[in-house]
């Protein structure tokens, strides 16, 4: 099987690939190191050390075929998709910040127009060259929003004034990152309704965590972010333990969202690459489970007490975005159960490990401590 993986260099592109290598399948990738050069215009870099893309593909003996560019550049994307001939296409390739996707309208109509455009120009490749590809895109459990009522995987039944029929799940993205996510999901509905394209859409939660299986076995890390713009709640959390700072919990805290662990997000990308759906536009809501963000502020002290040594405090700050602070919140995930999904690394298998390595990069963090305190408002 030929795999292309748009978006390698990133957090779960480059974990995706080593995984992808071992399987014995053809890995071939793209990137234009966007979030390298974002993350540093905030003046940050990833917690953890990572290699350049050549150091990484020189010491896999160049197990990776690489290619670099941008997949907002239609003749990029054609060009790629003509020369490889891939089985699976998985994009990874989007501006992947929903506080960057708020900061102006500059960064608004960056992560709109990159991110939508991305999309159609794969399906519109795809398409246009005949080529028989497996879509695996990834979403946003943040797609739904905090509705008042159970989340379905994508579609649900309506009954409104005595007629009833199938419909697309209402989307409430809370920011412009958010929306562009669910603008990719309508116009891979409609590619899939007009040409019939093999589509997987994947609706991810947060995804935390420092290691998978082949990290350990090749000693090659994946980005690890901490700063407000591109750090995710957990990670940061954890990273904020090591730094002896109080954790950085917006608001009451009583938001609850949907988690997975770096090592279940590969393990389900690899179950979804093994299981095309046929013709279909298919969903998956991609995640392990979900917590109260309070509840995983706690968990993190009780373990950074522990294993650091250390006393851990709970700061709460005033949320910097617009969203609901306390909500019911009740999503399925059983697509994946129906391919085979079983969680594979709990939060506290996890948990420790993210404390190990972020401590003994404790220098390396202490540097970033100026970029930790929200400044990017939603208001
Ligand atoms: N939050 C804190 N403290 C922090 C950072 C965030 O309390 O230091 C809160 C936020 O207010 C929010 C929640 O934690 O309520 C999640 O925020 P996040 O920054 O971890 O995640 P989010 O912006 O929602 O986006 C991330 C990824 C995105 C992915 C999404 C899944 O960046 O790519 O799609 O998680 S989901 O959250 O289900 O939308």
């Amino acid at each position: 099987m030929k795999v292309l993986i748009l978006g390698i260099d990133g957090y779960i592109g480059f974990p995706l690939a080593l995984r992808l290598i071992d399987n014995g399948i053809d890995v071939y990738g793209a990137d234009n190191f966007y979030t390298r050069k974002r993350v540093m215009e905030v003046k940050s870099k990833s917690a953890i050390r990572i290699n350049s893309m050549n150091e990484r593909i020189s010491k896999l003996n160049n197990r990776i075929k690489f290619y670099r560019g941008d997949v907002s550049n239609s003749k990029f994307v054609y060009d790629l998709i003509r020369d490889i001939k891939p089985d699976a296409v998985v994009h990874l390739a989007e501006q992947r910040s929903a506080p960057y996707s708020m900061i102006s309208l500059k960064t608004a109509n960056e992560t709109l127009e990159k991110n939508i455009k991305s999309t159609m120009n794969i399906i519109y490749a795809v398409k246009d060259l005949k080529i028989d590809t497996h879509i695996v895109k990834l979403g946003s459990m943040g797609e739904y929003g905090t509705p008042n009522i159970d989340i379905p995987e994508g579609f649900f039944n309506v009954d409104y004034n005595n007629r009833n029929d199938y419909m697309v799940f209402p989307r409430m993205g809370q920011s412009w990152y958010h929306l562009s996510k669910v603008f990719d999901t309508y116009n891979l509905i409609l590619a899939n309704k007009i040409w019939d394209l093999n589509v997987s859409d994947v609706m991810q939660g947060v995804v935390y965590g420092s290691r998978t299986k082949e990290i350990n076995k090749y000693g090659l890390f994946t980005r690890f972010d901490i700063d407000e713009v591109y750090g995710t709640v957990l990670n940061r959390f954890v990273a904020e333990s090591v730094m002896g700072d109080p954790l950085t919990v917006y608001g009451e805290g009583n938001q609850k969202r949907t988690f997975l662990s770096l090592e279940d997000s590969i393990y389900c990308l690899n179950l979804i690459l093994n299981n095309p759906p046929d013709h279909e536009y298919k969903v998956y809501n991609q995640f392990d489970e979900y917590y109260s963000l309070n509840y995983l502020a706690g968990r993190v002290k009780e373990y950074a007490d522990e294993i650091l040594d250390k006393n851990v405090k709970i700061g709460h700050l005033e949320d910097p975005r617009v969203e609901s602070g306390n909500h019911y919140y009740n999503p399925v995930n059983e697509n994946l159960k129906k391919i085979g999904y079983r969680r594979q690394r709990s939060l506290d298998e996890e948990l420790p490990l993210m404390l190990r390595d972020l401590n003994s990069n404790k220098n390396r963090l202490l540097s970033l401590r100026n970029v930790i305190r929200p400044k990017t408002l939603w208001k």
